[in-house]
């Protein structure tokens, strides 16, 4: 301290020129540190000034969203979240020169180099871009507008389409409503066509026959006396109605003549007719149906009987026709296995009507054949089982028996069965007809009758003769051979056919 208070007071005293050679030592050095901490002072205050200046100028946020939802509508589908590319670097200050660490004597009015855009710089960056963004945005809401337009489009064009779709469907189920109504109207038109005649038609020959000579009668003017009746005795002795019907109806007319009831043709005839009306309806209120009643039991299990060529096979034909008309399932049952036709004339029936049909073997056991058909009517719940049978003649015994033998087998497949027992009669055997049906209703006790082939025959008086002796319904008439040709038994429409 002597010694540098010496030296410097002899610096005072030693010429200026002296000098660098007087502070060349430590004193230098001390100097040179404070200018270096200064240096280092500056260079951090710039380093802060220019962080704060560059913070604004980080590219906004929006703006890689934007792009991430650019990518996303155009479908292009996103990166994973591991994958996601990192975020826009963000502009970092250049970094400051690293302090000289060498004490290499720095100028110390300099001033520092700059580092970093100027604020009008960083300015106008910003401006660029905020205008950036915005045409994203713009280019971003057209584009989503586009999508929308062509979303919408699409949407009228699907509706257009599915309008036109559904037009045409209406018009398809239209045209196939107006085909379906065109073909009822023809069917009804057929069938009308078919129609069938009516009982009067179907009784033309009766009519024609006896029924023509007792009009004759009943015609003329001369009063009732005893040669009235002989003749009337005479005609209805020859009309098939059977004699001891015949001889019913006379005896009630010679009643009525000697009582002086009778003593007109006029009132004759009125007579003859209501006795005739009061045998046919057996008793039943006029208007009532005479038609098999299906009743509840299922299936409803008919037996159709009758000798050969009475028309067995027709009238299950025509009857399956009525019953599915009216609704009811119908399976048929071919149970005539002595003749092959037989089977082969049903199934052409089945075909029309739009039944099945169970068959078996020619020459199989129509009790099986029938127990057959019952089981499968059971098993496939129809309601009505229709059995057709054979019809040999009726006076070989064995018929009855196999017919009472189908009768106990269908039983078995279905207790109860046959609910129905339908007796076919040909109206062409005329008193035969009485004989017949006598002796398959002892045998299988017979619930009705289906008088077959009135239209072929003046023998349509076995009706009467039928109902008087038999007192077995007669359920329905056969006056020709269309499916409407088979008619529902009308006692009140049968009198007036035959009177009218
Ligand atoms: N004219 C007419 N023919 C009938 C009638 N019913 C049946 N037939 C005919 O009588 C014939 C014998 O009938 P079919 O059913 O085979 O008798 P099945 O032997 O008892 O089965 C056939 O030609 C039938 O067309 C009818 O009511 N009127
Ligand atoms: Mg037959």
């Amino acid at each position: 301290m002597v010694s540098l208070s010496r030296d410097f007071f002899l610096v005072r005293r030693v010429p200026v020129h002296s000098i660098p050679l007087a502070l060349a030592t430590s004193d230098v050095a001390g100097a040179a540190i404070v200018v270096a901490l200064v240096v280092l002072f500056v260079l951090a205050g710039l380093r802060t000034f220019r962080k704060r200046g560059a913070a604004p100028s980080e590219p906004p946020v929006a703006q890689g969203e934007i792009e991430r939802e650019l990518e996303r509508e155009a479908g292009v589908p996103p990166p994973p979240e591991t994958a996601l590319p990192p975020a826009p670097p963000v502009p970092r200050p250049a970094p400051a020169p690293a302090p000289a660490l060498t004490p290499e004597p720095i100028p110390v009015a300099a001033p520092p180099a700059p580092a970093g855009p100027s604020p009008a710089e960083v300015a106008r960056r910003e401006a660029d871009a905020a205008a950036e963004e915005a045409r994203k945005k713009e280019d971003y809401r057209q584009k989503k507008e586009a999508e929308r337009l062509e979303k919408e489009r699409r949407r009228l064009e699907r509706e257009e389409e599915e309008r036109r779709a559904q037009e045409e469907r209406a018009r398809q189920a239209r045209e196939a409503e107006e085909a379906r109504l065109r073909e009822e109207e023809e069917k009804r038109r057929r069938a009308e066509a078919e129609a069938g005649r009516t009982l009067a038609a179907g009784l033309e020959k009766t009519r024609g026959g006896f029924m023509a000579r007792l009009q004759g009668i009943f015609g003329g003017a001369r009063q009732v006396d005893e040669s009235t009746l002989a003749e009337m005795e005479e005609i209805l002795f020859t009309a098939d109605i059977g004699v001891k019907t015949a001889t019913k109806l006379l005896e009630a007319a010679r009643e009525k003549v000697k009582r002086r009831e009778l003593d007109d043709p006029a009132k004759l005839k009125a007579g003859l007719r209501q006795e005739i009306s009061r045998i046919v309806s057996l008793g039943t209120p006029p208007g009532a149906s005479r038609e098999i009643a299906v009743g509840t039991s299922r299936p409803w299990v008919i037996m159709v009987v009758g000798v050969n060529g009475s028309g067995k096979t027709t009238t299950v034909g025509k009857l399956a026709s009525r019953l599915h008309q009216s609704g009811l399932t119908v399976l048929l049952g071919a149970g005539d296995t002595f003749r092959a036709a037989a089977g082969e004339q049903l199934e052409i029936w089945a075909e029309r009507v739009g039944a099945p049909v169970v068959r078996g073997k020619d020459g199989a056991d129509p009790a099986s054949v029938c127990f057959e058909a019952v089981k499968r009517g059971v098993e496939e719940k129809f309601d009505v089982v229709l059995l057709d049978t054979a019809g040999r003649l009726h006076t070989k015994l064995p018929l009855m028996d196999e017919l009472k033998k189908v009768k106990r087998v269908v039983d078995k497949a279905s207790p109860g069965a046959p609910n129905d027992v339908l007796l076919v009669l040909d109206a062409t055997n005329g008193q035969n007809a009485i004989a017949q049906a006598r002796q398959f209703h002892d045998a299988l006790g017979v619930t009705g009758i289906a008088l077959t082939k009135l239209d072929g025959t003046a023998k349509g008086g076995v009706v009467i003769g039928i109902l008087d002796e038999l007192r077995i319904p007669v359920r329905y008439v056969g006056v020709g051979e269309k499916v409407a040709d088979l008619r529902p038994f009308d006692p009140a429409e049968f009198v007036d056919a035959l009177f009218e």
